[in-house]
């Protein structure tokens, strides 16, 4: 079993600043339409320093929490700055980064009572319009690598209940999987790991982080002590803070890195 202890591990000083003596790389936007919600759609998609469409790339799906959109993690959690710095270290495979709108619905801004049923609903029914209309979409526009092996869903919160529900639940779709933080949409343990065994056979990665001080940390800690009950290898990563981007900006600084490593490629 896979246990991080949080003390020592936290992003050093100045993970998230700009630097501008470092390559970047860029933000794209994809439209998409979405059968699933009968409209267009808006993703955008971070692409590495050094992005060559000659070369192709695994694809990390990264999902935002209830008040958020497709911006919120650009908004809040700098990632093209934290992978720009990572990068420049070398401590990344490159990826790519899709930050997807995760209320699939007409209107899916954050409006108006963001816990309203349908709202809450258009969370769950995200996992058709991934499945069925983004992957495929990103898969078509980007040079990228296809297979289980090369995709990743991680999610904060709302977007962690996400990203373990059809993470787990699309096993054969995704190889890398992890919930920050995540929020009471995630199924409860025997719902979310019926088979352990196969959790064990088709993972490369099971992840689970939160804040020592976020409310919502029974849902983290309840699955962790189904997963170690089950003996099933996952990272359990425990660290300070509350429910907020502090937390999910180092969760996405430490992920980043496991990420898309140590795969025997001899078949590719
Ligand atoms: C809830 C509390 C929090 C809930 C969702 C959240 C669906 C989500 C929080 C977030 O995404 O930050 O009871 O129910």
């Amino acid at each position: 079993m896979t246990v991080i202890k949080a003390q020592n591990k936290e992003a050093p000083v100045g993970f998230d600043q700009y630097q501008a003596a470092i390559l970047h790389g860029k933000m794209d936007t994809l439209v998409y339409f979405s059968e699933t919600v009968g409209v267009k759609r808006h993703a955008l998609v971070y692409l590495p320093p050094g992005f060559s469409p000659k070369k192709s790339y695994p694809v990390l799906y990264l999902l935002h929490g209830i008040g958020g959109d497709e911006y919120e993690w650009l908004k809040n959690g700098t990632p093209a700055i934290i992978l720009d710095n990572l990068y420049a270290q070398g401590k990344l495979d490159p990826m790519l980064v899709v930050l997807p709108n995760g209320r699939a619905m007409k209107d899916d801004r954050a409006n108006g009572n963001i816990m309203a049923a349908d709202k809450i609903e258009a969370f769950a029914a995200f996992e058709r319009d991934l499945l069925q209309n983004l992957i495929p979409s990103v898969e078509k526009k980007y040079p990228v690598k296809p297979n289980q092996i090369n995709r990743a869903l991680f999610g904060l919160s709302m977007g962690g209940g996400q990203a373990l529900n059809f993470g787990l639940g699309n096993l054969d779709t995704f190889a890398w999987v992890g919930g920050f933080s995540s929020a009471p949409n995630t199924r409860i343990p025997e719902e979310l790991i019926p088979n352990p065994q196969e959790v064990k056979d088709k993972l490369q990665l099971l992840w689970i982080s939160c804040g020592d001080q976020d409310g919502l940390i029974q849902i983290s800690n309840r699955t962790h002590d189904y997963l170690e009950k089950h003996q099933v290898p996952h990272v359990f990563y425990i660290e300070p803070g509350g429910h907020d981007f502090k937390v999910w900006k180092n969760d996405l600084y430490q992920v980043s890195q496991l990420l898309f490593k140590n795969i025997d490629r001899s078949h590719e």
